[in-house]
Formats: structure tokens, sequence, C-alpha cells
């Protein structure tokens, strides 16, 4: 193996597709930070799978920095965490090729995102959008990652990631470690304020169900005063009955640490104006100090420079010998 310690190793990555949301943060980047000391851990900024849906190329550049900076301000140690940009490791496009030569037409067909996505981009469904579940398994099969920490959407695509690389190790023998995804207990599934039978999403149309992480808090407030509930005025944890609630509820929970016993005694008695203004509440403190240090982060673009840098030189020197191994199994002629 390559890493001495043998430190079991996680990839991850998100898309640097439009601001991050508090579903982002409580399903995924806020249980990176714990793991650092346990696990080898290489964080990525997906700006190759972005471009499956049309960027306005300088919000691309602006968003993937602010990620940047928001890896760091959610407690992401550069120093201990491998954080780098997809685009700048060029073996994610060399073993994306091959992934697709081993991935199905049908097993591509069934992926939730892909028919999410096309419905709502009905006028650009490019092969991109379709082949993207190959290149996701190029980001993580590149590492050899044992866990692929993600919200609960996202287990899809660690599955497909598994088969693709077992049909690999069948034909050629052993290649790539078949990694396992890791997905919290609780925020695993923030949904929509606004229309709770949807996840809460970057690319939601309607800026009223999504809670941004470096949102201001009077408009974080707002938005949970909002928050769509039910008329019977009871805070219990039921989502089939009650979506709305019981997502304030999973929220509140990940962000105070109560469970749902303590959080329906609380509110016993009391109405659902009480029960948002207090989960609005903790939400704003929970992403106060990321706003407050992602912004200052921002303001030193030459660290932020020093990060990806050293973060892409570490991730190439891994992932390039992954690519080495395969491209000679799959019988390119040695350079
Ligand atoms: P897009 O709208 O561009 O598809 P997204 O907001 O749906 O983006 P990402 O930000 O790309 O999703 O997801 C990043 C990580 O956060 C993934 O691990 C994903 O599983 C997780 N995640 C995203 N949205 C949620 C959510 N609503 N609840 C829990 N986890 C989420
Ligand atoms: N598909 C993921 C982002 C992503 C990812 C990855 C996650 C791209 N490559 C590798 C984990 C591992 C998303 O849309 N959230």
């Amino acid at each position: 193996m390559e890493n001495q310690v043998q430190k079991k190793r996680i990839l991850s990555g998100i898309q640097p597709s439009g601001d991050l949301t508090l579903g982002s943060y409580l399903g995924a980047i806020r249980n990176w930070a714990a793991l650092a000391d346990e696990y080898d851990c290489y964080y990525m900024l997906a700006d190759m799978h972005t471009i499956t849906v049309r960027q306005v190329p300088a919000d691309l550049r602006r968003h993937t920095l602010t990620q940047v900076a928001a890896y760091i301000a959610s407690g992401l140690d550069p120093e201990k965490n491998t954080l780098f940009v997809q685009s700048h490791v060029p073996a994610h496009a060399q073993l994306g090729w091959v992934l697709d030569c081993y991935t199905m037409f049908g097993e591509l067909s069934r992926m939730t995102q892909f028919k999410d996505k096309s419905a709502k981009n009905a006028d650009n469904i490019n092969a991109g959008l379709f082949t993207y579940p190959a290149l996701m398994a190029a980001d993580i099969l590149l590492y050899q990652a044992d866990l692929v920490p993600v919200g609960g959407d996202q287990k899809q695509h660690v599955e497909i990631c598994r088969d693709i690389a077992n049909r690999f190790n069948g034909i050629y023998g052993d290649t790539f470690k078949i990694p396992a995804p890791y997905i919290p207990q609780v925020g695993a599934r923030v949904m929509s304020l606004t229309s709770p039978e949807n996840k809460m999403s970057k690319s939601d149309k309607d800026p009223n169900g999504c809670v941004y992480m470096l949102e201001k808090p009077e408009d974080i407030m707002r938005k949970f005063k909002k928050a769509v509930t039910d008329s019977d005025a009871c805070v219990r944890f039921d989502p089939a009955a009650k979506p709305g609630v019981s997502n304030l509820m999973q929220i509140y929970s990940v962000s105070t640490g109560k469970s749902f016993a303590e959080i329906e005694q609380e509110f016993d008695g009391r109405g659902y104006g009480d029960f948002k203004k207090a989960v609005g509440e903790s939400v704003v403190e929970l992403l106060r100090p990321i706003r407050e240090e992602t912004e200052r982060l921002l303001a030193d673009k030459a660290y932020l420079e020093s990060v990806y840098r050293a973060g892409a030189e570490k991730a190439s020197r891994v992932a390039d010998r992954t690519v080495a191994k395969v491209y000679k199994k799959v019988g390119f002629l040695a350079r």
C-alpha cells in the first residue's frame, strides 16, 4: 500500500455548483472534520462534475474558491486533510474515460440523480450528466478509498462505484479497493423548508426552501419563520405524517445535540412559532463562526492558493499510481 501508516482512507467531494447549503453541511461536511485523526482524508471540489449543468465561468471560479474557504472554516485543517480541486488532478479524467468503458448503459439509466437532473435541465441532457457516476467512481477508486462519507442521496452512486470496481477486478485481478458509503444517522437528508418532500439542494429554484451556509442571520431567521409545518400544532417526530416538523426537528437535533424525545418535551404545549424561532436561532449560532471564518479566509487568496496547490500535488501522487496500474492492466502500451 502507498500509505505506510496504514490508516484507512477517506474520499469525498462536493460540486461547487452554487452556495453551499445547510444540507451539504449537516449531511456531509460537518461529519468530515472529526475523521481526520483516524483516517487519511481526501476532500475534493468536484468542479468537473459541476459542468454537467451549464455554469457561468466566473461564478464557477468564485464558488470553487469560496468552497475551499468553507471547507477550512468548517474545521478541515489543511495540515491534516488533503483538500484539492478535481480539475487540478488530470488522473480523474484519465481514469474516468477508462471506467466509462466498464459502466453499462442500463445501470446508468437507473440513477435517480440522472433522472432528477434531466427532468430539471430538459434542454441540456448531455452525455456527461449521464456518465457522471463513472467519473465519480474514478474519483473514489483513484485513491483506493475505504470509506466515502456522503448524504443519503449519494448512496446509489457509491453502490454503482462498487459494482464498477468489482467488475474491473473480476476481469483484471485485484486493482481497486471496494469502498463503502458512510452515511450519518441524523442529518442524512435535510429537506427543503418550503417543500419538505424534496431534499434541500443548492440548485433549488425556490430560495426560501434552502438555507445557505454563509447566509446572514436575519435571512436564516426569516426562512425558518416561513418554514412549512402542518395544522396540528404538535412537535412530534413522524416523517410520514409530519414531514415539515420532522425535518425541523432533525435540523434542531443536529445543531443542538438534543434527542427527539428532549425536543418533543421542550416544545410540549407550545406553538410552532416558538419552535421555528428556536430552530432558526440554533442554526444561526451553528453557522456564525463558519461564516466569519470563511470571510476572513477569502481575504487571503494567497493562503487559499497554497492550500489547493499542495492538495493537488499530494492527490496526484496517489492518483497517478492508480492510473498507471490501470493503464497497464487494460493493455495500453507503456510510453
Ligand atoms: P446540486 O443541487 O448542485 O445537485 P446539492 O446541494 O444537491 O447540489 P451537493 O452539495 O453536491 O448537493 O452535495 C454535497 C454533499 O452533501 C453530498 O455528500 C450530499 O449527499 C450531501 N447533501 C446535499 N444535500 C443534502 C441534504 N439536503 N441533506 C443531507 N445531505 C445532503
Ligand atoms: N456526486 C456528489 C459529488 C461527488 C462525490 C464524488 C462525492 C463527486 N465525486 C466522490 C463523494 C465521492 C454530489 O453530487 N454530491
